[in-house]
């Protein structure tokens, strides 16, 4: 006589991380899309602009979730994604799009993987502040231009402006007198060639003083590639009073690279409301006028530097005047530029694929013993479940609970194991790990706790198989 038996079986799983052709970053992303650049040079500077929604992205966003990541799993050391630059103009932020840049480290045809996720899945801590560029400024911390170092010299009581300015918080424009100078009070334009933030240095907020050629300047420090090393480029905004009528008078501006002075007719300044000198430029038209030139592109050819680290100043000075102030925003700076990147299809991060398989056989009935038992009251049955999972990511937390019917003696419910590898239902040995891989001798429903599967294929499953016994009534 055979008894029907009917089990309800009950999965609780939950998955993690994985592995594919090129393995994943971190299974806390869901998202990357490779970038390939052929020809590439170490030290350029990739630069794309990305639309997360067009490639593909359900939900909406975690923009601090974007990271650039090499095929061996290791971050670049300097990228960055800014929300509020796109196509080189101003863009929403929280719209999904955005603009990358990052420095190449590698040679040749590159592949980088861009990871990024949705706010769905938890939102992810921005980058440390040491992975930026910040050549938009974009990126800065407050006043302080992360990324790049300030100084000054020559000063005297008052401080001249350096520091970077944000006109979200001040102000599309601001009111400026010329104290010590014409004593006229300008409404001065403050906003960033692009996005919201800017560098400034001169004396705008300050009166010059004591009679000094004081200097102030900015830095930046970089490895030029050995070829294909392009521009060293940023925009520049003079505005002011006094003028530059040589290359020692009066209120001026200048770029160094290590030390050296740079021919400013060199930089590819075309702005004729600009003086050029052999070492400055400045304003053209007569002091006590007030000026905004407007941003100007400034371009110094790096090849002559090819394969080395350089430093590159850019300067504003005073002349002794202690007044008819000048001084010069800057934005937008950036170097040695690759923008030839493909974006690949957007992949999802690998999943576990489980399946399980149930079966059963008669161990031994009370009638024929273990010879040719048949499924009787009074019967040993013993069960197999059989885990497969054929997917890119381990599976973490696999339990299998298996509630028997009345028709079972649950006392009698013993020798729960599993074992790695394909069931073998009468092939197996009894054994008995009493709790360790679940529920316990005796204990209804059956619990089997199989922990983790490892990450496998369709053809190559990871396979485990689970065992318990059983008397029917
Ligand atoms: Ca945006
Ligand atoms: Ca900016
Ligand atoms: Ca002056």
């Amino acid at each position: 006589m055979v008894t029907l038996i009917k089990n309800s079986i009950l999965f609780v799983l939950m998955l993690t991380s994985l592995d594919a052709a090129v393995p994943w970053w971190n299974s806390d992303w869901h998202y990357r899309v490779p970038l390939t650049i052929s020809s590439a040079v170490s030290q350029q500077t990739g630069k794309l602009n990305v639309d997360f929604t067009t490639l593909g992205l359900p939900g909406d966003l975690d923009e601090n979730s974007i990271r650039i990541v090499k095929e061996d799993g290791t971050l670049l050391a300097q990228q960055e994604f800014t929300d509020i630059l796109y196509n080189d103009a101003t863009d929403e932020l929280n719209d999904g799009q955005g603009e990358i840049k990052f420095i190449l480290e590698e040679e040749g045809d590159v592949t980088y993987y861009l990871y990024y996720d949705n706010v769905d899945h938890g939102n992810k801590s921005v980058l440390d502040s040491t992975y930026v560029i910040n050549g938009n400024f974009e990126h800065s911390n407050g006043s302080t231009p992360t990324g790049w170092s300030t100084g000054s010299a020559n000063i005297g009581s008052n401080a001249p402006n350096n520091e970077v300015h944000h006109q979200s918080s001040e102000g599309e424009t601001v009111s400026v007198t010329d104290d010590g100078g014409t004593d006229d009070t300008e409404t001065v334009n403050n906003t960033a060639r692009t996005g919201d933030a800017f560098h400034l240095h001169g004396y705008r907020d300050r009166q010059e003083s004591d009679s000094k050629k004081e200097q102030v300047w900015i830095e930046k420090t970089l490895d030029v590639p050995t070829s294909s090393s392009g521009n060293f480029s940023y925009w520049f905004r003079i505005q002011g009073w006094d003028q530059a009528t040589s290359n020692t008078a009066y209120d001026r501006f200048r770029v160094y690279v290590n030390g050296n002075i740079i021919d400013p007719n060199t930089l590819s300044i075309n702005n004729s409301d600009i003086a050029i000198y052999s070492e400055v430029y400045g304003k053209d038209a007569s002091y006590r006028r007030f000026g905004d030139l407007g941003w100007t592109q400034a371009r110094l050819d790096l090849s002559a530097y090819a394969g080395s680290n350089i430093v590159i100043r850019i300067e504003q000075e005073s002349y002794g005047d202690n007044g008819y102030k000048a001084w010069q925003l800057i934005d937008d700076v950036e170097w040695s530029l690759n923008t030839t990147i493909g974006l690949g299809d957007q992949e999802e991060a690998p999943i576990a694929k489980l399946s399980m398989t149930k079966d059963s056989c008669v161990l031994e009935d009370p009638i024929n013993g273990t010879t040719n038992p048949k499924r009787i009251p009074g019967a040993t049955i013993r069960y197999s479940i059989e885990i497969r999972n054929a997917g890119g990511a381990e599976a973490s937390a696999v339990v299998v609970t298996d509630n028997l019917n009345s028709s079972f003696d649950y006392g009698t419910i013993r020798n729960l194991q599993i074992q790695d590898g394909v069931c073998d239902c009468l092939g197996t040995s009894a054994a008995s790990n009493n709790g360790s891989s679940g529920s316990a001798n005796g204990e209804n429903p059956v619990k089997l706790d199989f922990e983790t599967l490892a990450e496998g294929t369709d053809s190559t499953p990871e396979i485990e198989c689970g065992y318990f016994e059983v008397r029917l009534k």
